[in-house]
């Protein structure tokens, strides 16, 4: 297994919409198990094939509690096929390091995918894994958290982001 680099906004991939995968092979179940080792790296609850610069529609997620056993989600052509209520959640993102912000998702989802045996499955989720879900389908449409702020708190997003790229470059 490898860890794999995380693109970071703005590197272009994040904003493509990424293509289906139109067959599980063993190319795309060892980039699955790459992205799974380099979330559970970082650590991230969740993350979507082009951060790891792969413009394909396949995503991977663990909301497993501290000291609970992992519940790995490994989804490809991920769809939320329907949803109910409202969530203000704190959101954070690999991609945009340094910036969290509550944003507005729906509480629950039912989402339908292909697993790595290329079986189709329906899930439904709510909680943390529903915000997940969320966030990460959004990054294979090229969405980011940010993208749902109002426009005033994006232009604090963009000056406060302008300072934590500058520092990461010091950083260097
Ligand atoms: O896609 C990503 O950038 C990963 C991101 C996803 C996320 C989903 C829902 C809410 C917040 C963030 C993260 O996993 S950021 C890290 C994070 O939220 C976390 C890390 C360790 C423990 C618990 C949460
Ligand atoms: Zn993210």
């Amino acid at each position: 297994m490898a860890l794999l680099p995380i693109r970071h906004y703005p590197d272009p991939v994040l904003k493509q919409k990424a293509l289906p995968v139109e067959t599980v092979t063993e190319e795309l179940r060892t980039l699955a198990r790459d992205m799974a080792e380099t979330m559970y790296a970082a650590p991230g609850v969740g993350l979507a094939a082009p951060q790891v610069g792969v413009s394909k529609r396949l995503i991977v997620l663990d909301c497993a509690g501290s000291g609970e056993p992992p519940q790995l989600i490994t989804a490809f052509n991920p769809q939320i096929v329907a949803s109910e209520g409202e969530s203000y959640e704190e959101e954070g993102c690999l991609s945009v390091p340094g910036y969290y912000s509550a944003i507005h998702r729906r509480a629950q989802v039912t989402v339908r995918f292909q697993d790595m045996e290329g079986r189709s499955v329906e899930m439904t989720a709510a909680g943390l894994l529903a915000i997940a879900f969320q966030h990460e389908i959004d990054h294979l449409d090229g969405v980011l958290f940010v993208d749902h702020l109002s426009p005033l708190k994006k232009g604090f997003f963009r000056k406060k982001y302008q300072k934590i790229l500058e520092q990461m470059k010091e950083q260097l």
